[in-house]
């Protein structure tokens, strides 16, 4: 068993039911149970500013998946969601499923790079990682909580909780 990460992110086609349609079809997953989910989060978009605001939040599993074969399940469920790959790089998307952590592993091949390279400088990851999260160290040795403390909030507010 391996416990997991995983970022949820969508500003297009009402973001709340996105967010959580996707843990509906996370929590249906193969080998794999949801250990903990954190609050769902109002954040300014980072990267091109001309899209709408999103809604994030993080939540753990615990799969006995490959980190490949948890990628293709949760492509399957951004496709399900309807998105669509565009040519603007960081554009507005109905649903983002990101692998942050794969227990303690690094990970660096054509597919993925895990620890995801971008979250120890995004609010909307680090803030809610925290929720869910008491003293752990990233694979490099910082600590979650420290880095999650010291991050500017960037307008992130609490929206609601999802459980
Ligand atoms: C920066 C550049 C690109 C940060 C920077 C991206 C989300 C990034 C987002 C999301 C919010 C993107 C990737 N410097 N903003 N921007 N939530 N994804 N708030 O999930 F994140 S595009
Ligand atoms: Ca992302
Ligand atoms: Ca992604």
């Amino acid at each position: 068993m391996t416990l997991v990460y995983i970022g949820l992110g969508s500003n297009l086609s009402d973001p709340e039911s996105q967010i959580r349609q996707a843990i509906v079809h996370i929590k249906n997953i193969s080998n794999s149970s949801i250990e903990n989910i954190s609050s769902l989060y109002f954040s300014r978009p980072m990267g091109p500013q001309n899209q709408p605001d999103y809604m994030n939040a993080v939540l753990a599993i615990n799969t006995q998946l490959t980190a490949l074969e948890l990628l293709d399940q949760l492509q399957a469920i951004e496709n399900q969601a309807g998105r669509i790959r565009k040519e603007n790089r960081w554009g507005a998307r109905i649903l983002d499923l990101d692998i942050l952590l794969f227990g303690d592993k690094v990970i660096n091949n054509d597919r993925l790079t895990i620890p995801h390279y971008g979250m120890k400088s995004r609010e909307f990851v680090l803030i809610p990682l925290a929720e869910i999260t008491t003293n752990k160290l990233l694979p490099d040795g910082e600590n979650i909580s420290t880095l999650a403390k010291n991050i500017a909030t960037n307008d992130l507010k609490i929206h609601s909780q999802l459980i």
